[in-house]
């Protein structure tokens, strides 16, 4: 992890003089202090049962909707997320909580018959013992429900180290977590890279969200140790227009993708890939709707590109701008706070970095393709690969055109973000590590199989 830090700070990116946060880092003891209260508290929560663990877990979900609009107001504080995407985020997290609320009750395994004589089989998953959980700033409620909610559903404890700048969503998250649980299951502890190193030296299971260098780091970490690990980390996703599709509908979409919370996603849109007769009117389309995408203040409803986290993250998107000529954008506007307007551009030639990393910014490349083949060659050309869209009204383009793809997730006529928490999460090369999240496959990470032979006492 890259961060060593003895303060943590966590201030307003809309106004960066607003601090919310500034306490000192507790250290790697605290962490691991954690971890160790967490492993006498998860048997007993365990064993408490599936309907005191669902009951738990729906009134996480009845508490975080009565505070929604508080909770959705300190998003938008803390981490610059446009209010109507806030509100949006927190009505997803009480679905996560409720939606694993009913997990408890879910079958745990099979009953086989024995290859010969009398007996049973029996296969049966188990918790690990206690999740340690690492989770980015740009979801600072959605991301630690979708991870602790499931490890918590079939009995294991948590221990949650948060991004710095999201320090305060994580605690109000906790307070009210823990209203719901018994003391030492679920517990937040603040900081950097010392306090998630030492969680994941001392946990049981190790689920990560973030950037792809310390993900990898940590899915070494973990595996050194031998334990299971998830890493959710980068993106470099493409939308593909193909001649058929809706234009006008597309842009938006992709426009969406580009710009909403100013691109900080990792399931953003920054390639745009044009096939044949759809270049020229979706590049008329997309500049117009980037135009129109309302930048601002993001305690405002209408704002879809609030400002980015940091004056560093800000940085890093006119860099990429470096030698390329924006179509739309392309420039920082006046005052307080780290924004930067919806960008397109053009003509990037291969090797850009554009094409290559991950910006975390409202940017994209408009790209042309000779077919779908190629565009699918352009697609997967990239070291990551998580999601892409797809737009077309060909349902054979969509079903079987689509094969190639080296990609996690494929959205038909949709922007390339957004997530349906009910189903699994994630992608293939840099941009993931290990089992999916979310949805049941969540359950099956959090848990590890055990097979029991029953044999008849005595003889038969
Ligand atoms: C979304 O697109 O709504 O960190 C969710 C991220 C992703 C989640 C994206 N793991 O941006």
């Amino acid at each position: 992890m890259t961060t060593h830090l003895d303060t943590l700070t966590s201030r307003s990116p809309a106004d960066p003089s607003d601090v919310l946060v500034r306490i000192p880092a507790p250290g790697a003891f605290a962490a691991v202090d954690a971890v160790d209260r967490a492993r006498a508290a998860q048997p007993d929560w365990q064993a408490g049962g599936a309907a005191t663990r669902s009951a738990a877990l729906t009134a996480v979900a009845d508490d975080v909707e009565a505070a929604a609009g508080e909770l959705a107001a300190l998003a938008v504080r803390e981490v610059g997320k446009p209010l109507t995407e806030a509100r949006a985020e927190v009505a997803r997290t009480a679905a996560i909580w409720r939606y694993y609320a009913q997990a408890p009750y879910e079958p745990t395994g099979e009953v086989h018959e024995v290859a010969a004589g009398a007996g049973l089989l029996l296969s049966r998953r188990r918790p690990h013992g206690v999740a340690g959980l690492i989770t980015p700033w740009n979801f600072p409620f959605a991301i630690p429900s979708w991870k602790a909610a499931p490890a918590l559903a079939v009995g294991n404890a948590v221990v949650l180290k948060p991004a710095p700048e999201a320090t305060a969503c994580a605690q109000r998250l906790a307070e009210i977590v823990q209203r719901a649980l018994p003391a030492g299951v679920f517990t937040v502890v603040p900081g950097g890279a010392v306090e998630g190193n030492a969680i994941v030296s001392a946990a049981d299971v190790i689920s990560f969200t973030g950037s792809t260098a310390v993900g990898q780091a940590v899915a070494r970490a973990a595996t050194g140790r031998g334990v299971p690990v998830q890493a959710e980390m980068g993106g470099l996703n493409a939308a593909i227009v193909l001649p058929d599709a809706d234009i006008g509908q597309a842009a938006g979409h992709i426009a969406a993708a580009i710009a909403g919370y100013a691109g900080q996603k990792c399931t953003a849109t920054s390639r745009v890939i044009a096939v044949g007769a759809a270049l020229d009117p979706l590049r008329e389309a997309l500049a117009e709707a980037l135009r129109a995408v309302p930048v601002g203040d993001p305690a405002d409803a209408a704002t879809v590109c609030g400002p980015l986290i940091s004056e560093h993250a800000r940085g890093q998107v006119l860099d990429a701008l470096h030698g390329l000529r924006a179509l739309v954008g392309g420039t920082v506007p006046h005052g307080p706070g780290w924004y930067a307007a919806p960008t397109l551009v053009e003509g990037a030639p291969a090797g850009h970095r554009l094409l290559r990393e991950e910006v975390f910014g409202p940017i994209a490349a408009l790209l042309p393709a000779d077919d779908l083949a190629h565009a699918v060659r352009i697609a997967n050309s990239v070291p990551y690969g998580l999601v892409t869209s797809v737009h077309t009204a060909g349902l054979n383009t969509a079903l079987s055109g689509l094969d190639r793809l080296d990609t996690g997730m494929i959205r038909i006529n949709a922007p390339s973000s957004g997530v349906d928490f009910h189903l699994p999460f994630g992608g293939t090369k840099a941009s993931s590590h290990g089992p999916r999240e979310q949805g049941r496959a969540a359950l099956e990470f959090y848990t590890a199989g055990r097979t029991y032979t029953l044999s008849p006492a005595g003889e038969m």
